[in-house]
Parts: C-alpha cells; sequence; structure tokens
C-alpha cells in the first residue's frame, strides 16, 4: 500500500494523474529527487550534489556560455573540473556537510556523454553509494549509445535537452554537431540531433529510467513550436517537462527572455501531453544543496574548503 501523500499547496501533476491523489507516477522519487517530486513538499526538502566532470561539449547551442567562476547561478558554470577519480571523495565531503543529499546529478559543464567522465564518476559512485539516485543531464546526442552502460551505472533518472523538434528551428539554435568525429551543419546537424535524441529517450525509457525533458524557452524562435515537442517525447517516452527561459548571451545576447506569460502559456500548451515541472533554479554545474534552499557548493569545491589538491582542474 502507498503511503499518502503530504497536502499538495500547488499540484505539478497533469490532470490524469490528479485523479488519484495517493498516487504518484514516480515511485521512490516523491520527496527524494528534487525535480521529480511533484509536491511542493516533496522538491523542497530533497537535496542534490553536481558534479562538474564534463568538460567538452559535441554540439554548438547559439546561447551556450560555459564559464568557470564562484559567482554566476546558471547552467554551465562551475568552480573547476573534477576528474572522475575524485568523485567518491566529493561525495563523500557532501553527504558529511548535508545529510539532505539524496541524489547526485551530473550537468556539465559541457554535455555529460561527449567524454566518458561522467559514466566513471557514475559507476564508482554506484559501487560506493548504491542507495544514492544517480541522475544525467545530457543533449542527447550519444544517449542511445551509451543508454546501457547508464543503466549498468546506477542511473536512473535522465534529464534530455530538446529544444525543437523541427530541424529548421533547431538548426537556428545549435547550427552544428560532432558526432562520431564528423562534423555537421544546419539542417543535416538539427536532423541528425532530433533523430539521436529520440532514439535515446526511447532506448533509455525501455531500460526503466524516468525521464524528464529540459526545453529552452527562446521567443520568436520554438516558443510556439512547444506543444509539438510535448507531444513528440511523450510519444518516445518522457514523463516531465521544464521549460527554461532563455538567459540571453553568447550569440542570443540581443535576443530576449520570454515573460512571465509566455512561460505560462509554454506550460499550459506542454502540459497537454506531459507532467510539467516548474520549480527549476537554472543550477550551477556545481551545485550543492536543496535547490533553492540550501548552498553548500562553496564548502564543498570551493578553495575555502581547503581540499584544492584533491581535485583536478583539468
Ligand atoms: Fe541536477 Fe538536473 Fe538531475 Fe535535477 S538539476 S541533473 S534533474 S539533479 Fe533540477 Fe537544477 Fe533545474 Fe536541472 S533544478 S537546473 S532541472
Ligand atoms: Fe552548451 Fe549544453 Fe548546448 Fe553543449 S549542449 S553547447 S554545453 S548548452
Amino acid at each position: 500500500m502507498s503511503l499518502p501523500l503530504p497536502p499538495v499547496a500547488e499540484d505539478l501533476r497533469c490532470p490524469s494523474q490528479r485523479r488519484f491523489p495517493e498516487a504518484t507516477p514516480f515511485p521512490g522519487l516523491e520527496g527524494r529527487h528534487p525535480c521529480f517530486s511533484l509536491t511542493p513538499e516533496g522538491h523542497g526538502r530533497a537535496g542534490r550534489l553536481h558534479l562538474p566532470v564534463s568538460p567538452a561539449c559535441n554540439i554548438t547551442c547559439r546561447f551556450c556560455q560555459r564559464d568557470f567562476n564562484r559567482d554566476e547561478i546558471r547552467p554551465g558554470v562551475a568552480r573547476k573540473l573534477v576528474a572522475p577519480e575524485q568523485a567518491v571523495a566529493v561525495v563523500t565531503r557532501a553527504l558529511d556537510l548535508s545529510p539532505d543529499i539524496s541524489v547526485v546529478g551530473i550537468a556539465g559543464p559541457g554535455d555529460t556523454l561527449c567524454t566518458d567522465h561522467a559514466l566513471r564518476a557514475f559507476t564508482a559512485i554506484h559501487a560506493a553509494f548504491p542507495d544514492l539516485l544517480l541522475c544525467l543531464s545530457t543533449n542527447g546526442l550519444r544517449l542511445a549509445d551509451r543508454a546501457e552502460a547508464l543503466h549498468a551505472a546506477g542511473v536512473g533518472t535522465v534529464t534530455v535537452t530538446v529544444n525543437a523538434v523541427d530541424p529548421a528551428i533547431q538548426a537556428e539554435i545549435s547550427p552544428t554537431i560532432t558526432d562520431q568525429g564528423r562534423r555537421f551543419e544546419g539542417l543535416a546537424a538539427a536532423t541528425r540531433l532530433i533523430e539521436r535524441q529520440l532514439a535515446g529517450i526511447r532506448a533509455v525509457a525501455a531500460l526503466g529510467a524516468v525521464i524528464k525533458i529540459n526545453m529552452v524557452l527562446i521567443p520568436g524562435l520554438n516558443d510556439t513550436h512547444v506543444e509539438r515537442v510535448a507531444a513528440t517525447v511523450a510519444e518516445a517516452g518522457a514523463s516531465l517537462i521544464n521549460l527554461i527561459p532563455l538567459l540571453p548571451g553568447a550569440d542570443f545576447l540581443t535576443r530576449r527572455a520570454p515573460t512571465a506569460a509566455e512561460v505560462s502559456a509554454a506550460q499550459a500548451a506542454a502540459g497537454r501531453h506531459l507532467t510539467v515541472f516548474s520549480h527549476c533554479r537554472r543550477c550551477r554545474a556545481d551545485a550543492c544543496g536543496i535547490p533553492g534552499k540550501t548552498d553548500l557548493s562553496a564548502a564543498v569545491y570551493g578553495a575555502e574548503a581547503g581540499q584544492d589538491s584533491t581535485f583536478s582542474h583539468g
């Protein structure tokens, strides 16, 4: 018998799920995974540690600004890189600092499957801490190739960033990819990326992973395309979607962020097909703590932690 959920002040579940208030579509994740919990109580009490082990990327998103600093709170930023061999030591330190940590995620600063660093880190962590939830965020280009290895390494939740399923739109957002040593441009790159993303979603879904889609909402580019993305990824096996407002930067510096009304409209469109996650904090690649509540990143990764010799700067 499942335990009753806490009172729901703001219910993130899609209408079909709300008909069964005692049920959660993600057994074992409610209250343990901040980004796969559907109640305020659930996502407000679980902590995550991000390991910045993935340096490189295999696609070019025109909004992307990877950087190393201690100040900015956004994806693609970390204080330093950590070597996969240091992952267990970092997790040990984070757990000592915060027993709330129940998830170890890898989300950058580059793509997590462009190198084998994330897989090596997850494999070591899964052996040392088999009860921790392991979470991967990727652009999806290598996801189908790596699905079995990720499953074997204990990765149970996967986020794929899908910004378009129409190659003409995708080509405007990420104009080049490098796959199997070959560089692709324009529509060829976009068509290949979308095909690999959907194949990857199907592959990890077949192995039992719970899948969230991150979609960067870019007014004038993909904001009227949200429902088609949601319907397509839902058919492939995704459960959840997170509409992330564009942070103007890099080639998209002169584009604007969506308004709150535009984000709400996009969430409504996506919600016809998927449960919408709306509490994203646009975390750094070295975030640590309960998103929006506690921030232990400096204590875990900062020079002030006195651990620099433990970590790679490579
Ligand atoms: Fe990290 Fe992402 Fe896993 Fe969560 S974050 S890898 S799914 S454990 Fe969460 Fe942070 Fe938003 Fe990401 S709030 S940026 S959606
Ligand atoms: Fe940047 Fe991520 Fe796009 Fe790679 S996939 S270019 S790291 S936003």
